[in-house]
Order: C-alpha cells, then structure tokens, then sequence
C-alpha cells in the first residue's frame, strides 16, 4: 500500500497513528505530498480529484480517501477493533466526525492566513471557525468523557490527533483553559507510541 500524506497534516496523522496502533506501519510506503487549495498536487490529484491529503493507494491499485474512509478500510483489513460493533458504532463515528470537524476548521484558519492576500483575510470568519472549535472543546470537556475513558477507537485517536494540532497551530487560544478534564486526558493519550512517534512537524 502507499499513503500520500504530510508531516504536518492532521487527517494524514490519524491514519498514521491507526497504521502503527494496528501494527501494520511496515506494510505501507509514505509518499510526501503537501498540497494547498490553491497549489494542488499534480502527482496527488491524479489520485484523488480533490487534491487532498491523506489519500491511501491499496495493493490492488484503488485510491481511497479521505481519512474516515481509510482508517475504517484499514481496520477492516486488520480485522482491528478501532471501530466498535453495535450502538456504540454510531458514538464512535459521530465523536471522530466532530474531532475531523474541529480539524477542518482548524486547518481553514491556517489557509486564511496563509493563501489569502492580507487585506483580504476575514476576521469574522476567521473567530467563527475558532468558534466551532471552542463549542466542540466545551462538549468533548462534559458529554464525552465515558467515551474518551473507554477501550481504545479511531474517535479516541481523533480527538488526540486534533487536540496536538490546536497547540501545533494556535497554541496562543490556549485550548486547554477551562478544560481541566480534557487537558488531563490529552496528556495522557499523548503518552502512547503511536502519537509519540507521529508528532507534527513543519
Ligand atoms: N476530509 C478530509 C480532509 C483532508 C484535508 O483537508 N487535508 C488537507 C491537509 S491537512 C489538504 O490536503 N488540503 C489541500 C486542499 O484543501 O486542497 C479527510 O478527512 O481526509
């Protein structure tokens, strides 16, 4: 298999973190494709139309993405267990959607800021992405705590994943005020190999 991705990305970095918790880092060839919205990829977009990274390239040839649909692809393959059976399926994939949420939003400030001609950055907009994360921050602090405390998934990974990227891009939000429980949960979570040995870089 080959995965496009980046060391700096979000989404890339779940799939990473799933590859090494699944034990199956080696059977996978890490292809550096950074790509931005307005500088795409020639070699990815031959992959995936959208340009985005990550994008996983099976053994029999099939370009998947985007990054849900190849840890569950991965998961299965392994016959892993990052993805729960029966109702808490839905828990699991509705918290790994709000952590890809808070990351898209998180990622979409960066590109204001970066791409965007500085007279033209959107400051409105820019404080209401913030605040998608802020309203996720507040219901991942009281509401998912049972599930952040369970047995290991790819929603738990997601929500690590996330969290080190808020510090990795705006670390001047100080996420974790008033956040006690989660930041105590971060600390934790980052602890494990997997997200040890993917941690973002520039
Ligand atoms: N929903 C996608 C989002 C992927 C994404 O936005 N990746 C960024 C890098 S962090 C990207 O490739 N951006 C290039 C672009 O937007 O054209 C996923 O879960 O994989």
């Amino acid at each position: 298999m080959k995965l496009y991705s980046a060391a700096a990305s979000p989404f890339a970095r779940k799939v990473r973190v799933c590859l090494l918790e699944l034990g199956i880092e080696n059977q996978v060839e890490f292809i550096d494709a950074a790509a931005t919205p307005v500088a795409p990829n020639d070699m990815l977009i031959m992959q995936n139309p959208l340009g985005k990274i990550p994008c996983l390239i099976s053994d029999d040839g099939m370009a998947l993405y985007d990054s849900r649909v190849i840890t569950r692809y991965l998961n299965d393959c392994k016959k892993g267990a990052l993805y729960p059976k029966g109702a808490k399926l839905w828990e699991a994939l509705t918290l790994e959607a709000t952590a890809d949420g808070m990351m898209e939003a998180a990622v979409l400030m960066v590109y204001e800021k970066r791409f965007r001609p500085k007279e033209m950055v959107y400051d409105i907009w820019l404080e209401a992405q913030w605040d998608k994360v802020e309203r996720a921050l507040d219901a991942l602090e009281s509401g998912w705590e049972g599930h952040l405390d369970g047995p290991l998934d790819m929603a738990q990974i997601a929500v690590g994943v996330v969290l080190e990227y808020l510090d990795f891009r705006h670390g001047d939000r100080d996420w974790r005020k008033g956040r006690d429980a989660l930041a105590k949960w971060q600390a934790a979570f980052a602890k494990r190999d997997a997200m040890q040995k993917t941690q973002p870089s520039m």
